[in-house]
């Protein structure tokens, strides 16, 4: 019998890997490749508790990815629930909708920030994206000593890349371009998180500068945390690309090139490996014969138009949002 299935609070009695994904219906089949590959790369000598933060998933999405489970693997749900926060954060995304080159105006980027504040008995936790493949064992990520930072992270590589970005992180959100770190991988210490109020502190800056930005909850994280991130080994967030070197524990399949829209993408199979054996591979293959040239297009421009509106943003003389 696996020890998930006696109910005991298992960070008492067993060190547990917790490792936090947030999703919506839409998100569903990607997480469920990215789990699966998380199980696959696992140490079958540790225990990983896979906990799915999500605003509403249907049965059968619960079902598929519920049946990812193992000896060592639990899968559990969290329903985010209507509270102060996530009407805040929901009307500051529905307000940003309707802007242009708003790629990240979906309440279920803000999810993560919840995590410190609605699970209280975790100290630590590592937090994965939907759209990462695993090839290492995140439990060796989870074991990295934080010392006196209150996360760790990667240093954006999407920002390395496009100097648009570049000009926005340094102008903008005022970050220097090799402090600001990509929030789809994060160890996060959950104390240190709570003690610096990490959560209530967002939704005061989101309330008091309404700031129209192009990567919101990832800027805020690194305004709040600024000088507290640990920057990790950037093979625990790679970019897909062709010639992968072998030392590359996580891809991460950022922005563009998406293996479930496009053919012929840098580290396709790994996605498409880990797809195979979820019970969304159909769902994700006809997903990806859907995505005709209009589709591609409409996906070019919304990516074209985000880096434009980060040139614009770039221009301003001060940070858009001041802690
Ligand atoms: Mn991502």
């Amino acid at each position: 019998m696996s020890i998930f299935a006696t109910g005991l609070p298992l960070n008492r009695f067993t060190k547990v890997v917790p490792v936090f994904i947030t999703i919506n219906n839409a998100y569903a089949p990607y997480a469920a490749a990215a789990i699966h590959s998380l199980e696959r790369a696992s140490n079958k000598k540790r225990y990983y508790r896979v906990i799915i933060l999500h605003d509403g998933l249907s049965f059968q999405n619960r079902v598929r990815l519920r049946s990812l489970v193992t000896k060592n693997m639990a899968i559990e749900f969290r329903k985010i629930t209507n509270s102060l926060y996530l009407r805040a954060i929901v009307t500051y995304c529905t307000r940003r909708q309707k802007g242009a080159g708003d790629f990240f105006s979906s309440a279920v980027y803000y999810y993560r920030a919840f995590i410190p504040r609605l699970f209280p008995l975790y100290k630590k936790a590592v937090y994965i994206d939907s759209d990462v493949i695993l090839r290492g064992d995140i439990g060796e990520l989870y074991d990295i000593d934080l010392e006196e930072n209150a996360l760790a992270a990667v240093v954006d590589p999407k920002v390395t890349m496009i100097k648009e970005f570049r000009d926005y992180v340094n102008n903008a959100v005022g970050v220097p371009q090799d402090e600001y770190v990509n929030s789809g991988v994060q160890v996060m210490d959950l104390k240190k998180m709570r003690k610096l109020k990490y959560l209530s502190t967002m939704i005061e800056l989101i309330h008091e500068y309404d700031a129209d930005l192009i990567a919101p909850d990832q800027d805020y994280l690194n305004i709040i945390l600024r000088g507290k991130i640990m920057h990790l080994d950037p093979n625990w967030n790679a970019e897909p690309r062709k010639d992968l070197s072998s030392d590359v524990k996580l891809v991460h399949f950022n922005l563009f090139n998406k293996p479930w829209h496009y053919k012929n993408v840098p580290c396709e199979e790994m996605f498409w490996e880990a797809a195979r054996g979820t019970g969304f591979y159909g769902n994700l293959k006809r997903q990806q014969e859907a995505f005709d040239e209009e589709k591609q297009r409409a996906d070019h421009e919304k990516i074209d138009l985000l880096i434009k509106k980060g040139a614009r943003l770039a221009k301003t003389k001060k940070p858009l949002v001041k802690l």
